[in-house]
């Protein structure tokens, strides 16, 4: 007799990867570790990436290739440089964003400028937008669009397929299970609730609010402000030399640097284990 697949999700085990940032070879290095695992138990494999899949290091047209293509089994939430890169392209290639589907975390360049809190009233659209063009590039989008055979320095002839735009901005600021709750950042219950009543259609939110709750959910780095959820909270975004459970958080970050040359680190949920792989990549 032919033996049964494993398809439901009580036969998955559900891992979730710390930040990839480009570094494509440690990611499919990880996963094979994570697959062989997976079968010695008879479990099919469900991926999450915490978000932060480009930027900075060589490979993320690669990296966002391997999710987009695998979407059965793998998904990414979005990290403050996904909305970076998104937010720059759409702002310079206009064009190519034409049709797309804008999720309600994607806050245009332009939509910024006109609420730029902290900023000067003197600083002009023109400097606005090159000033954020400038902090996604310099914070790891010139090897992103270097990925992608594009001139960074020539942003009227940038080519980003547009599978890839649609796959980034169909990816969700969250992810849970029974057992856990992702997010890019330190994530705060209050945020995580604005968003779910936006979410849910309610026209009390104002965009500003909004945004402000989205920021926090993707950039928060704040243990002191982080409280406890009633299950397991596993996030990205803060390198730390090892995988760390934050006391009385009941909260686990899992971002260990590949990218400078650290490591790429999983954790499977069901399993209550961690992987490990070290980064073939050296930070210049
Ligand atoms: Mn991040």
């Amino acid at each position: 007799m032919r033996k049964k697949k494993p398809t439901n999700s009580a036969s998955t085990f559900h891992f979730v990867i710390g930040d990839i940032h480009g570094c494509r070879n440690e990611m499919i290095q990880l996963e094979s570790e994570l697959t062989k695992f997976a079968k010695k138990q008879n479990r099919n494999v469900f991926v999450v990436g915490v978000g932060d899949l480009v930027d900075r290091g060589p490979d993320s047209a690669g990296v966002i290739e391997h999710f987009r293509s695998r979407r059965r089994d793998h998904l990414s939430l979005i990290g403050n440089h996904e909305l970076m890169m998104l937010e720059t392209l759409q702002e310079f290639c206009p064009k190519d964003f034409v049709g797309l589907k804008k999720p309600n975390w994607f806050v245009s360049i332009k939509e910024q400028y006109k609420w730029r809190k902290g900023l000067s009233k003197s600083l002009s659209f023109a400097d606005f937008r090159v000033l954020r063009k400038v902090q996604w590039l310099g914070n790891g989008g010139h090897e992103t669009l270097e990925s992608y055979g594009q001139d960074s320095a020539k942003p009227e002839t940038w080519k980003v397929p547009r599978a890839h735009l649609r796959y980034l901005l169909s990816c969700n600021l969250m992810w849970s299970c029974p057992a856990a709750i992702v997010t890019h950042a330190l994530a705060l219950k209050k945020d995580l609730q604005l968003l779910e009543n936006a979410n849910l259609g309610s026209l009390h939110i104002a965009k500003q609010d909004l945004n402000q709750a989205i920021q926090s959910i993707i950039w928060n780095r704040d243990v002191q402000t982080f409280h406890k959820f009633e299950k397991l909270h596993l996030s990205g975004h803060t390198p730390v030399k090892n995988p760390k459970k934050l006391r009385d958080k009941f909260a686990i970050q899992l971002d260990t640097g590949c990218v400078y040359g650290q490591r790429l680190t999983a954790y499977c949920i069901e399993a209550e284990k961690f992987f490990t792989v070290d980064s073939g990549f050296t930070w210049p």
